[in-house]
């Protein structure tokens, strides 16, 4: 298990949430006051949990950056400011190093031409996975891996681009601990994750593959039975999250905050 997270840097969404990418439009525009009161939500739970809370004003400029995941990768030895994929994200980046470099001052970042999204990185333990995707390209994730070869982390890349309904690498993919995933039906399995207990989401759940585990807890979205049952027999403590107006742009419970 990797150190306990200490903090957490959030943004709620602004005014201009509904104008963000999707590709969900059949879920209908997200109410900007349900988003709020569940963002306040999660932030709490965060809390609960321990973690001290680094809250960004909204960013109207950006309808996206309540996702501040895709923004940074940020390790115990390392924090790397991302170059999101797509160009409406792009400039979010801004403010959330001027955040982050009063922490960390030491800051790496993805040049161009490469891309990466945080969304596409999945941390367990000392090995990143690296998802290859409409968002982060061959250049971001070798940048990336690189970085963090040079801070004595491991690293290895998932192709998901044929996989269609995944956005990101954690759409799919949520590390819950130990050797322990949990996976959305089909997802692609690596040879680091033979030997490891992937809990495959159930196909009329597989929004819930996108977790986190957060300290002593793991944060699911609401409406997932199978997948809390599931998660409940193996002793994990669970905390569990109404994510709609979030899902409507789809974003999960890990895109909402990054934890370090
Ligand atoms: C986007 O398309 O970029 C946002 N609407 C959703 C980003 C979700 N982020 C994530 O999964 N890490």
């Amino acid at each position: 298990m990797q150190a306990p997270f200490s903090r957490a840097i959030v943004r709620p969404p602004g005014p201009s949430y509904a104008q963000g990418l999707t590709s969900s439009t059949a879920l209908g525009p997200p109410d900007l006051s349900t988003a709020l009161r569940q963002h306040e939500q999660y932030c709490r739970a965060l809390q609960d949990c321990g973690l001290e809370l680094i809250r960004l004003q909204a960013d109207d400029r950006f309808p996206d950056s309540t996702f501040v995941e895709d923004t940074a990768v940020i390790a115990a030895r390392v924090a790397i400011i991302t170059r999101p994929g797509a160009a409406s994200r792009a400039g979010e980046v801004t403010t959330i190093a001027e955040a982050l470099r009063a922490i960390r001052p030491q800051l790496e970042h993805i040049e161009a031409p490469g891309t990466l999204d945080g969304g596409d990185v999945c941390q367990a333990g000392e090995h990143f996975f690296i998802g290859l995707s409409a968002r982060t390209n061959a250049e971001g994730a070798k940048q990336l891996q690189a970085i963090l070869g040079r801070h004595g982390y491991s690293a290895s890349t998932i192709d998901i681009r044929s996989h269609r309904t995944l956005l990101h690498l954690k759409t799919g993919i949520s590390w819950l601990g130990d050797r322990c995933f949990a996976v959305s039906p089909g997802f692609p399995r690596p040879a680091q994750l033979s030997g490891c207990d992937c809990i495959e989401v159930d196909a009329a759940e597989s929004y819930a593959a996108n977790c986190v585990r957060v300290n002593d807890e793991v944060f699911v979205p609401a409406g997932n039975p199978l997948f809390a049952a599931a998660l409940r027999e193996r002793g994990l403590r669970l905390r569990v999250l109404e994510m709609s107006e979030f899902r409507k742009m789809d974003g999960g419970l890990s895109c909402l905050s990054l934890r370090f």
